[in-house]
């Protein structure tokens, strides 16, 4: 039997708040917003919807935001709390050819599922606000923001994006402004994946091979967008944001500045710049490393060693940066025959090609330190080439392979110097001899912005002549054409290439056919969520101040959602807004003030959720069982948000457990299955003080929870106010009711039901959130200890008035007390006042 009939009550509740719109967000200039409220941004990750629904990792960040944006709205906050769908992507394309559907069709159906299980969950979001990234008029401004971009540059001076119309009125001619605009096209060598017939991001290549997919390095003319202008912004402004640590770090890491010197060294007529982190230790580069694609490769080589050359050349074009990069264990190199000067001491170096030097780092060339660089020193190993010590370790450890700072030796000027000093004094000398200069270099590459696929936003442009140029503002949104196969040709040209009546135009021009990625659209949907209806702008200035406004830089007050959009999506949506920001469209510098990552659940097992381990929990199967309640509970209690959690089915139950707990306080179910108000609940003043003292301390601690997003201990909290009523003869209306207040964020439905069915007349989600009483908080009585013969038996609880003999009366009445006494004779009681009874006892 079910323990509490949820399943009539969960649906009920779901469907008022539908038909009401409890939870419909008023927007500035809307005949019911009250601006005197302080607003709250609470936003989780939008899902892709994927064809298998719902799992349960989904309702764990989105119960934590639906938490707090009810627990907010109680306490007078204007709260935003929206969904939507990422619903553009590979895999509804991957499906339509599987299938023959278009992805417009199958999109749909797995959002309405999608929809359908989030209702089931009861969660508060404002349904009126929902978007898609595929819907047209979504597309519309996703390409107004591309042409923003497209329409802009950055400029050095000002450090901000400006309108490229600025260059125009000084002159400047059109492949000049091409050559600046923050969406530019270039020719590089890319991840290109013949059967998915798109590129790839460098981190999207693994997961594609993991799947048993082709990808290979090939050369192709793609857009770009110059997120590399922001480097140095997007690390300085990420300081002062509410981020973890951690997630802070891996952007960092992932933009990658690195501080040192240009040097130029002489070659065959030929000036070679290299970028190097260690200017101090110019004194001991032995060779020079010219990454296989440098432009002077051709020109130094040796005529006996062209063939050698050409033969690894064409070896390294199928790599790509990660396999040269951090995967490349055994290092291998080419000779070219030539020989530079090293602009320091004069002497002449051998000058390599080696794949473990990156034509888009620095400028593609190494001077090589084999003493102190742990990379060029296997390569000198292996190739024999010479080791000269320039640094002096600070301790006693082997010079050879020594990377840390440390003093300079055999170095000239910079002997005796430590590493910083000689680092500066090395970049003076550099300069004054007009031989290099002080650099900084980011990891950071623009950011491959066209794919291939049919499954995205078409670019707003068209080319005539070889020349691009921007569909007008008014003719968007410009969509893609229906097309009857989706299947990649195996060749780079994009799929949208095969509707020529979309492609040509009757003036001669031809449509631009690369799409963007997934990414564009999670770009900017916190934005639209402000003002999702308006088809005049993206945004309407009010609906931007008002949302935005604050004194924290991010617009979005609370961002819950995994980790594995720390250095993706988290970093390119802060580059869009930067550049709507630089553009005066929004007046906040960043999008997301706080960030939560919500921890990972795992199967039963321990083992990460998947199909192919067969321990993927679906949610519909849990609320079927135990009610969306019990599913809610039970995922804030597993443990703190942030931590790794497996899966419990037991946990579940015990959470439901709970729950009818409650509900049993209130209720005794009848012989024909019905359940009637318990004489336990009545409306008379609590005179009970320990009652009392628990029901104001939950209420003080779940609200004080909720603002930590300390829910698991916030739940253990009102389990034991549980626990206190099921204890007491008679539960207090007014006391119980405050339970009920404080479980209502958490159990919505269960929490309405009762408060309903006791008489309440305003949903408790309609009602201010309650405030506790601090002078109920303060217990009179305190605890004594009981030991018999000298080991800790019980606790007792008395009024510190309570007489001597009372208190000794009282231990040894306790049950778990005469566990221990009975059949003996007690020798002796002692009691040290307020702290300890201790009998002895044989
Ligand atoms: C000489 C040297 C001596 C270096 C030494 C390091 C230690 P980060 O910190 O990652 O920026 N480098 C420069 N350009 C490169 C490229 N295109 N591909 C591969 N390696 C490249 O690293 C900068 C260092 O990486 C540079 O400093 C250079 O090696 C190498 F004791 O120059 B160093």
């Amino acid at each position: 039997r079910i323990p509490f009939p949820f399943d009539e009550f969960e649906p009920k509740w779901q469907a008022r708040w539908d038909a009401e719109k409890t939870f419909r967000t008023p927007n500035p200039g809307d005949a019911d917003f009250d601006a005197s409220k302080p607003k709250f941004y609470v936003l989780d990750m939008f899902p892709y919807p994927s064809g298998s629904g719902l799992h349960v990792g989904h309702p764990e960040g989105y119960t934590a935001t639906d938490i707090i944006g009810r627990a907010k709205r109680r306490q007078g906050f204007n709260v935003l709390h929206p969904m939507g769908w990422d619903s553009f992507g590979l895999p509804a394309e991957q499906y339509a050819i599987k299938t023959g559907q278009h992805p417009a069709i199958t999109t749909t159906a797995n959002i309405a599922t999608f929809k359908r299980q989030l209702k089931s969950l009861g969660f508060g979001y404002d349904w009126d606000r929902e978007i898609a990234t595929t819907d047209p008029e979504y597309v519309r401004w996703t390409q107004w923001i591309f042409l923003q971009l497209y329409s802009s540059y950055y400029d050095e001076e000002t450090q901000k994006a400006r309108p490229v119309a600025e260059l125009e009125a000084k002159g400047w001619t059109r492949d000049q402004i091409d050559a600046v605009r923050l969406a530019f096209v270039h020719e590089a060598p890319v991840n290109w994946s013949p059967d998915l017939g798109t590129v790839l991001a460098n981190e999207e290549v693994e997961e594609w091979r993991n799947k048993g997919h082709i990808v290979e390095r090939r050369p192709l003319r793609q857009w770009m967008l110059r997120i590399t202008s922001y480097a140095q912004r997007l690390i300085d402004e990420l300081e002062p944001l509410d981020w973890p640590e951690g997630i802070k770090l891996l952007q960092r890491n992932w933009i990658g500045r690195s501080e040192g010197a240009e040097v130029d060294f002489q070659l065959a007529g030929h000036t070679v710049t290299v970028f190097t982190t260690r200017p101090d230790t110019l004194f001991g580069a032995t060779y020079m490393v010219l990454a296989p694609e440098h432009p002077y490769v051709s020109e130094i080589t040796t005529a006996d060693q062209k063939a050698a050359v050409e033969a690894y050349i064409t070896a390294c074009a199928a790599k790509s940066d990660l396999e040269r990069g951090d995967l490349n264990k055994d290092k291998s190199g080419v000779f070219t025959g030539a020989y530079a000067t090293n602009p320091v001491n004069g002497a002449q170096i051998p000058v390599w090609i080696a794949d473990y030097v990156m034509m888009g780092y620095g400028t593609g060339a190494i001077m090589a330190v084999p003493a102190h660089d742990e990379r060029d020193f296997e390569f000198a190993q292996k190739f024999d080439l010479p080791i000269v010590q320039v640094v002096q370790p600070t301790g006693d450890q082997e010079w050879q392979g020594y990377t840390d700072p440390g003093t300079a030796v055999n170095s000239g000027f910079l002997d005796g110097l430590p590493t910083t000093e000689a680092k500066a004094k090395m970049i003076g000398w550099l300069e004054d001899e007009g031989r290099g200069k002080r650099r900084v270099q980011f990891k950071l590459r623009d950011w491959l912005f066209s794919r291939q696929r049919y499954w995205g936003e078409p670019f707003p442009l068209t080319w005539k002549d070889g020349h691009h140029y921007a569909v007008p503002d008014s003719e968007l949104p410009l969509l893609a054409p229906p097309l009857e196969d989706y299947k990649p040709s195996g060749s780079p040209e994009p799929l949208l290439t095969k509707a020529r009546e979309w492609v040509e135009l009757p003036d001669g021009s031809v449509r631009e056919t690369n799409t963007m990625p997934q990414w564009a659209g999670s770009c900017w949907y916190y934005l639209r969520y402000c003002d999702p209806r308006n088809s005049g702008r993206f945004i309407s200035e009010d609906a931007e101040s008002y949302w935005g406004g604050g004194e924290k830089p991010g617009m979005v007050d609370l961002y819950v959602g995994g980790t594995e959009h720390a250095v993706l999506h988290l970093l390119y949506a802060r580059f869009w807004h930067k550049v709507l920001f630089d553009l005066g469209h929004v007046h906040t510098n960043e999008p997301f003030q706080r960030l939560v990552n919500q921890g990972l659940i795992l199967g039963e097992d321990g083992r990460k959720m998947s199909k192919s381990f067969g321990n993927v929990v679906n949610p519909d199967d849990v609320v079927r069982e135990y009610g969306a309640d019990s599913l809610r509970l039970y995922e804030m209690f597993m443990g703190p948000l942030e931590q790794v959690k497996p899966w419990s089915m037991k946990g579940v139950e015990g959470v439901s457990r709970f729950l009818a707990r409650v509900w049993r306080i209130a209720f005794n179910q009848n012989d024909d299955g019905h359940w009637d108000v318990s004489p336990k609940v009545q409306d008379v003043p609590c005179t009970d003080k320990e009652l009392l003292r628990v029901v104001h301390e939950t209420v003080k601690k779940v609200t004080e929870d909720i603002e930590k997003l300390s829910f698991n201990t916030a739940i253990s909290q009102m389990m034991i106010c549980t626990n206190a009523f099921t204890q007491v003869e008679v539960a207090p209306l007014k006391e119980f009711t405050l339970l009920l207040h404080a479980l209502n964020p958490f159990a919505p439905h269960l929490s309405e039901e009762i408060h309903a069915r006791l008489g309440g007349t305003t949903p408790l989600s309609e009602t201010a959130w309650p405030s506790y009483d601090e002078a109920a908080l303060v217990s009179d009585e305190i605890e004594v200890v009981v030991q018999v013969n000298g080991k800790l038996r019980d606790k007792i609880r008395i009024s510190p008035a309570t007489a001597q003999a009372d208190v000794e009366a009282l231990a040894q009445a306790s049950e778990r007390v005469k566990e221990h006494t009975d059949g003996k004779t007690i020798r002796k009681v002692i009691y040290v006042p307020g702290k300890l009874v201790s009998i002895v006892a044989n």
